[in-house]
């Protein structure tokens, strides 16, 4: 036998939990905990399943909920060590309580949830037993490439000027700067030039072909016209990184006669 809020919430998304929170139904009649009859299971975020998964670092909403009794349980008790950085939120007066929170600790957390008949864990009782399991974030390396210093630039977009400079004569020097901004070494890291005037600038490769979480290295490009007017190249950063190997920037400048 289910609670009227408990098919209902059958049917709802999870955005609905939190409104069934402070939802008021009346629970009728006395709480029955004949064996069978009674159940406590996970709601969200795996319906029905005794293991909760969770990342560290990541917001976690473990709802529970009790059906079967013929009224709502007028307390919650969980036993046994939660992640650090979770709560219990310790429902009154209602069949859906929860433990929310960021977790800070990685491992595996068994725990009891119980849900009583009366206040402050008395009565009949309804039991179940869930394992938290919060995993590490997967380590990656992330790419972020700087021009001028602390200026981000991005993969692919925009264009660096060299302004003007005379033919066969070094003109304007930029240094740019590679940072690991993720959690995972950042390596193979390398400096290629192509396009319709590459030879026209002149790239010295990284001073570190890897770099650890939160390292940095420069590289400096030169810009030397060979003839008048527009010059374009671009440079390609290659890496690990996931998503923006190569790391694509444009280059350009103009030629004047000397
Ligand atoms: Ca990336
Ligand atoms: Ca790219």
């Amino acid at each position: 036998m289910l609670f009227p809020e408990a098919r209902v919430l059958g049917g709802a998304g999870l955005g609905e939990i939190a409104k069934w929170s402070v939802a008021v139904i009346a629970g009728l009649g006395a709480y029955d905990s004949v064996a069978g009859a009674t159940t406590l299971t996970q709601l969200a975020p795996v319906p029905n399943s005794t293991a909760v998964p969770a990342t560290s670092g990541v917001a976690l909403s473990f709802v529970f909920q009790c059906t079967g009794t013929e009224s709502k349980p007028k307390s919650w008790t969980v036993t046994g060590a939660i992640p650090n950085g979770l709560s219990h939120s310790n429902a009154t007066n209602n069949t859906i309580d929860s433990i929310t929170g960021i977790p800070t600790q990685t491992g595996s957390f068994p725990i009891t949830v119980k849900a009583w008949e009366g206040s402050n864990g008395t009565g009949n009782v309804v039991s179940t037993s869930f394992t938290i399991n919060v995993a590490a974030i997967d380590p990656a390396p992330e790419i972020s490439i700087m021009q001028p210093a602390g200026s981000g630039l991005k993969d692919g977009k925009g264009k660096k000027s060299f302004g003007t400079a005379t033919v066969g004569a070094t003109g304007m020097i930029r240094k740019f700067t590679i940072k690991n901004t993720g959690s995972a070494h950042l390596t193979g890291l390398a400096v290629a030039l192509d396009g319709a005037h590459a030879a026209d600038f002149i790239v010295s490769a990284p001073a570190k072909s890897f770099l650890k979480p939160g390292a940095s290295t420069n590289f400096n490009v030169t810009f030397m016209p060979s003839a008048t007017g527009t010059r374009n190249a671009a440079i390609h950063v290659t890496s690990n990184d996931a998503d923006e190997n190569p790391f694509d920037i444009m280059l350009s400048g103009l030629g004047a006669a000397p």
